[in-house]
């Protein structure tokens, strides 16, 4: 057996030192902080992503520089593994563990302890991909990055700026590379070639579509929409805004898709950009997550979040089967958290089987993959749509027995090439709405007709400890502290169509509460009065208690 290189690692390694003082923690989306302390953790990921690659015999692992849609000062690194999937959850502690150990000493300890305890064959070559978004701390992260790859003997290759979605398809493209499941060219010009030649067919024949305006929230989105654009033939006029990647500070600054959905309204950068009954979208920083809206007939602005996607998306993917004469053999189902809007469920559970489970992609995509055709996205714009390996078997060997059936199997063998099927991805996702507009010959309108969303709101509370707070039931119900939960019934009982659950985060040290009603006010006032529940037990200061939350 090989042993670690030591020396290498050493030396390397005293050079990108851990900041005291500071916990680093592989959260819901890898690890997140301020881009200025992250050079030790670059480089450990990059020593990490190595043995990880050597424990899949060499098969190529990836790792995405990126702080989504954090302000600019921020920054942050996920490990993707082989298949194109988020990091298993044992080597996001094992990170974790390597992240904190405070001396380099420390770090080859929990180093050679890993590689007992997960059985590492250190003979084994490694490779990682790596990619940054447009974040300016990335340049120097990812050059800590290299020297970790270079410490433990890993091929590495660089992939560029690119977006997550990207860099997840790269893994994937890389690993089935002249193999039956080959997924595409390893390259960030193949994956768009791809996206871009699927949604031609879905589209031809179609009315041509009307330009669609993209927000990109300054980042990276805009370097792919504008390549992304170069391989759609013309077939959807795409207007870019917010592209100042190069500008000091405006990266998801009031733009981006998680500015529109928490504030529920326009970037004002589109004030004057966004005609009534015109669409719209907006990116995230690293372009995996979406939001289209409009302004109607009056100038209001209208939210089309991902519940909007989803209903739209596995509407229409349940009539393709059917059309194609599979409706026995292909069952469709959605995967929603608890954020969903309460009547997204319901329009879509009249129609087909949804599951709930907790927020984070990684769940999502976990139990999508337990359906034939999983459909999955939360609220704020993450998801995809998962075609299982047997039902993309069954398309392929499916004779249909009519020109109709015919159709109907080709859209959905191009749905397959259009769908990102490792992760979400806010393009792929883009051309998916855009197609799916094109045939049912829907604008915004029609689309935003397909339910009524109950007024909303999302409160965030400062507690003294957010792991006091536990819950289960997907997230739905608080197990602790104790009696809170029965408060909140208490509560949510009053409310006509009320509806409200507590949980900590997984990304920022607060605990969130989201409540829904018939009525706005309604909503706001059960979303505040159950805030100042969760002040009042766990808080602290009661002369700090915000005094909105009534
Ligand atoms: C992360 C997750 C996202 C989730 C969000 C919840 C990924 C790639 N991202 O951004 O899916 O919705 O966290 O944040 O998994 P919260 O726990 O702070 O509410
Ligand atoms: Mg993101």
């Amino acid at each position: 057996m090989s042993q670690l290189p030591i020396e290498s690692i050493r030396s390397l390694s005293d050079t990108h030192p851990k900041p005291p003082h500071i916990r680093f923690q592989y959260g819901t989306a890898g690890f997140r902080t301020l881009g200025s302390t992250l050079d030790s953790v670059l480089f450990r990921v990059g020593v990490i992503a190595g043995l990880r690659s050597k424990k899949f015999d060499g098969q190529t692992i990836g790792v995405m520089v990126t702080a989504s849609h954090n302000p600019e000062q921020d920054n942050g690194v996920k490990i993707v593994d082989p298949r194109g999937e988020m990091l298993e959850a044992a080597w996001e502690a094992h990170a974790t563990t390597l992240s904190n150990a405070p001396t380099t000493n420390d770090f080859l300890e929990a180093l050679d302890a890993l590689v007992r305890t997960t059985k590492i064959d250190l003979s084994k070559p490694a490779r990682v991909v790596y990619a940054r978004d447009t974040r300016p701390s990335g340049v120097a992260l990812v050059s800590a990055l290299e020297d970790g790859l270079s410490a433990i003997g890993a091929e590495g290759r660089n992939a560029g700026v690119t977006t997550t979605p990207v860099l997840h398809y790269l893994v994937k493209a890389i690993n089935t590379k002249d193999t039956p499941e080959s997924y595409g060219e390893d390259s960030e010009d193949g994956y768009f070639q791809k996206l871009g030649s699927a949604f031609q067919s879905l589209v031809s024949g179609r009315q041509p579509l009307e330009p669609l305006l993209v927000d990109c929230a300054n980042g990276v989105g805009a370097l792919a929409a504008l390549s992304l654009s170069g391989c759609l033939g013309g077939s959807l006029p795409l207007i870019l805004e917010n592209t100042a990647i190069q500008s000091p500070g405006a990266l998801n600054n009031a733009c981006g898709a998680d500015y529109v959905k928490t504030m529920q309204r326009l970037p004002p950068s589109l004030a004057d950009r966004l005609k009534p009954g015109q669409r719209a979208c907006s990116l995230d920083g690293d372009a995996d997550r979406l939001i289209y809206y409009y302004l109607d007939e009056r100038g209001i602005f209208r939210l089309l979040d991902g519940d909007k996607i989803a209903a739209l998306v596995a509407a229409f993917i349940v009539d393709l089967v059917k059309s194609a004469g599979l409706e026995n053999e292909v069952k469709v189902g959605v995967v929603q958290t608890a954020y969903a809007n309460g009547a997204s469920t319901k329009y879509l559970s009249g129609r087909l089987p949804v599951k709930c489970v907790a927020t984070g992609v990684k769940h999502l995509h976990h139990a999508a993959e337990h359906f034939n055709v999983g459909v999955y996205f939360e609220a704020n714009g993450h998801g995809t749509v998962l075609f299982s390996p047997a039902t993309q078997a069954k398309l392929a060997a499916h004779q249909p027995s009519t020109p109709a059936q015919s159709t109907a199997l080709n859209h959905l063998m191009n749905l397959t090439r259009l769908i990102n099927q490792t992760v979400g991805d806010a393009l792929s996702d883009m051309l998916l709405v855009e197609a799916v507009l094109a045939h049912r010959s829907y604008t915004g309108v029609e689309w935003d007709s397909l339910y009524v969303d109950l007024p909303n709101r999302l409160v965030k509370v400062v507690v003294q400890d957010r792991n006091a707070f536990r819950t289960e039931n997907a997230e739905r119900r608080l197990v602790s502290p104790p009696a809170l939960q029965a408060k909140i019934d208490e509560l949510v009982r009053r409310y006509d169509g009320g509806r409200s659950f507590v949980r900590p985060s997984g990304t920022e040290d607060v605990v969130r509460v989201y409540a829904e009603a018939v009525v706005r006010s309604q909503a706001d006032e059960l979303a505040f009065r159950v805030a100042g529940l969760v002040y009042d037990v766990a808080g602290g200061d009661p002369s700090k208690r915000p005094k909105e939350f009534l």
